[in-house]
C-alpha cells in the first residue's frame, strides 16, 4: 500500500493512505523561535502522538475527532480525511504571546474587551476564543470573530467556537489538577464526509499549546515553558540571531528536554511512557 506524501509541517509529515484516510507522522524534530534545530529530541514525536491520542479519546463525547488508530511505532496517527476549515481555532485561558501584545496595545484580543490592569500571563476571567488565519509563510495572524465567521460561514464559526471552548475548559481543568497549566491552545477543525464538524490535526500537545508548570506560575512576566525552556535558555546564551540554521543542542540538554516531555506525558495520561512504547493503545483505554 503506497503512502503518498501530501504535506510537511515544521516537525510533522502527512501521507495519504487512501481516499478517506491520512497518516500523520510526528518526528523528533524540535523548533524554537520558529526555527527547526539540527538536533532531535529522542521520543518527542511519540510523546506528542500519545498525548494527542489521549486527548482525542477523552474528548470524544465533547466533539468527534479524526483519530482512527495509532500505529505500533507510536508516532503515526491514522486519521479520517476532512475538509479543513480556513481558520486556526485558538483558545486562551491566560494572557500570553500575541494575546498579551494585542491586549497591551488595545485592551482587546480578537474583539474581546478585557478588564483593565491585567498583567502578562494573567489568568483570564474566562477562556476566550481568538481565531487566527492560517498564514502560508510567517506567523498566523489574529483576526476578529467577525472576520473568522466570514471565512468559514456563521454556522460553522459558532460551532467551532463552542467546541473549542468546551475542549479547552475540559483539558485545562484536567491538566491543572495534575500540575500543568495549559495557557492557550490551537485546534484545527474540518468537516467529515457526513458534514459533521470534526477535530483534526494534533490536539492539546506542547507543540500546539503553551504549557507551564503550575508550581512555578507567577503572573506579571513571561512564564517558563514546560518543555522547551532548557533549549530556549541555551539558545539565548549563544547570541544566535534566530535565523536558519539553528544551533546544535548539547546532549545533557537533549536528555533534560526529553525528560520534560516524558514527565508531561506521564503526569497527564497517568501511564508510564514505557507502557505506551510497548502498546500505544494504552492511552486510548
Ligand atoms: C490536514 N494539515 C496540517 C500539514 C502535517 C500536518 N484529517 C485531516 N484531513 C485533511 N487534512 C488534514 C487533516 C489533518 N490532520 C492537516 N494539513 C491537512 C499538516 C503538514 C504536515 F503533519
Amino acid at each position: 500500500m503506497p503512502e503518498v506524501h501530501v504535506g510537511s509541517g515544521k516537525v510533522r509529515e502527512l501521507y495519504a493512505l487512501d481516499d478517506e484516510r491520512l497518516l500523520l507522522v510526528a518526528s523528533d524534530r524540535i523548533s524554537t523561535f520558529d526555527v527547526v534545530l539540527p538536533t532531535e529530541i529522542p521520543d518527542k514525536g511519540r510523546v506528542l502522538t500519545g498525548l494527542s491520542g489521549f486527548w482525542f479519546a477523552r474528548t470524544r463525547e465533547i466533539c468527534p475527532n479524526h483519530l482512527l488508530a495509532l500505529r505500533p511505532d507510536g508516532r503515526s496517527t491514522e486519521c479520517r480525511r476532512l475538509e479543513m476549515l480556513a481558520i486556526e481555532c485558538v483558545v486562551r485561558g491566560y494572557l500570553s504571546g500575541s494575546g498579551w501584545k494585542d491586549y497591551r496595545a488595545t485592551g482587546t484580543v480578537c474583539g474581546h474587551e478585557l478588564p483593565d490592569g491585567l498583567v502578562e500571563s494573567a489568568r483570564l476571567p474566562e477562556p476566550i476564543f481568538t481565531p487566527a488565519t492560517k498564514a502560508t509563510s510567517g506567523h498566523d495572524e489574529n483576526i476578529t470573530r467577525e472576520q473568522a465567521a466570514e471565512l468559514v460561514g456563521p454556522e460553522l464559526f459558532a460551532e467551532a467556537e463552542r467546541l473549542s471552548l468546551a475542549l479547552y475548559s475540559f483539558a485545562a481543568e484536567y491538566a491543572l489538577e495534575r500540575g500543568i497549566i495549559i495557557a492557550d491552545t490551537k485546534f484545527e477543525f474540518g468537516v467529515d464526509a457526513e458534514g459533521r464538524l470534526t477535530l483534526g490535526d494534533e490536539a492539546l500537545t506542547p507543540d500546539s499549546s503553551r504549557v507551564w508548570p503550575a508550581d512555578e506560575y507567577e503572573p506579571g512576566g513571561a512564564q517558563p515553558s514546560f518543555d522547551k525552556q532548557f533549549v530556549r535558555d541555551y539558545c539565548e546564551t549563544l547570541g544566535w540571531d534566530k535565523t536558519e540554521p539553528g544551533p546544535e543542542i548539547p546532549s545533557d540538554l537533549v536528555a533534560g528536554t526529553r525528560a520534560r516531555y516524558v514527565e508531561a506525558f506521564e503526569q497527564l495520561t497517568g501511564s508510564p511512557f514505557a507502557a505506551y512504547v510497548a502498546d500505544p493503545a494504552v492511552v486510548l483505554a
